[in-house]
């Protein structure tokens, strides 16, 4: 079973690729982002705690995303592997992920991680936020907070898979496309 981790600072092309990947190896796609932004617009209990952390540009408390991700595993037995978007983020996170797939007799095959410099995601969330409506995306001040919470609370979960041997990094700036062929030549590999 395939179980990939796409890692990478907010507007790094997590989403973007994952629609591609999602496709070509037949995996389903865990993007806690989405999952989080469709509680916001079914107006649930989590999705009102929610919106106020992300339209802060903070992270949503690690219980909240991994008892989503634990739902969404037991709702998708028989999958042929899953792609992790934008979680984990944190090391509770990556710890949590380890324990629900070795309960399953499952582990995640690699992360990659892609590379791109604060001022070319900064300018990608603007363009976005112009069209998608997403509050974190209209505001420099957001995204750099975004960004701030990516540097003391997500990095380091790249160490966590580097010690295990399980990390690549892949550079995230050019055309969607080429993106993907690099991204695939590593997925290949597993
Ligand atoms: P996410 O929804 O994960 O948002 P993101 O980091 O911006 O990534 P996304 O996948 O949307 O963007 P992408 O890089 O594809 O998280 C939002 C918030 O939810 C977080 O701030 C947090 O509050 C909360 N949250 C989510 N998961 C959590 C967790 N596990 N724990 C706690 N809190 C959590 O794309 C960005 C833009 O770049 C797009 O417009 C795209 O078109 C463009 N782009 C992509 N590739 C490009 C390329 N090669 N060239 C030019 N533009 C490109």
């Amino acid at each position: 079973m395939l179980n990939l981790v796409l890692f990478g600072p907010p507007g790094a092309g997590k989403g973007t690729q994952s629609q591609n990947l999602i496709e070509k190896y037949n995996l389903v796609h865990l993007s806690t982002g989405d999952i989080l932004r469709g509680e916001i617009s079914n107006g649930t209990a989590l999705g009102l705690e929610a919106k106020k952390l992300m339209d802060e540009g903070v992270l949503v408390p690690d219980e909240v995303v991994i008892g989503m991700i634990s739902n969404k595993l037991d709702a998708n037995k028989g999958a042929n592997g899953f792609i992790f978007d934008g979680f984990p983020r944190t090391v509770a996170q990556a710890e949590a992920l380890d324990n629900l797939l070795s309960s399953k007799g499952e582990a995640i095959s690699g992360m990659i991680a892609l590379e791109v410099e604060p001022v070319e995601l900064e300018k990608r969330l603007l363009l976005r936020g112009k069209d998608s409506g997403r509050p974190d995306d209209q505001n420099p001040e957001i995204i750099k907070k975004r960004v701030e919470e990516y540097n003391s609370k997500t990095a380091q979960v790249a160490s966590y898979y580097k010690e295990q041997g399980k990390f690549t990094s892949v550079n995230g700036i050019g055309t969607i496309e080429d993106i993907f062929t690099n991204i695939s030549k590593v997925v290949d590999t597993y």
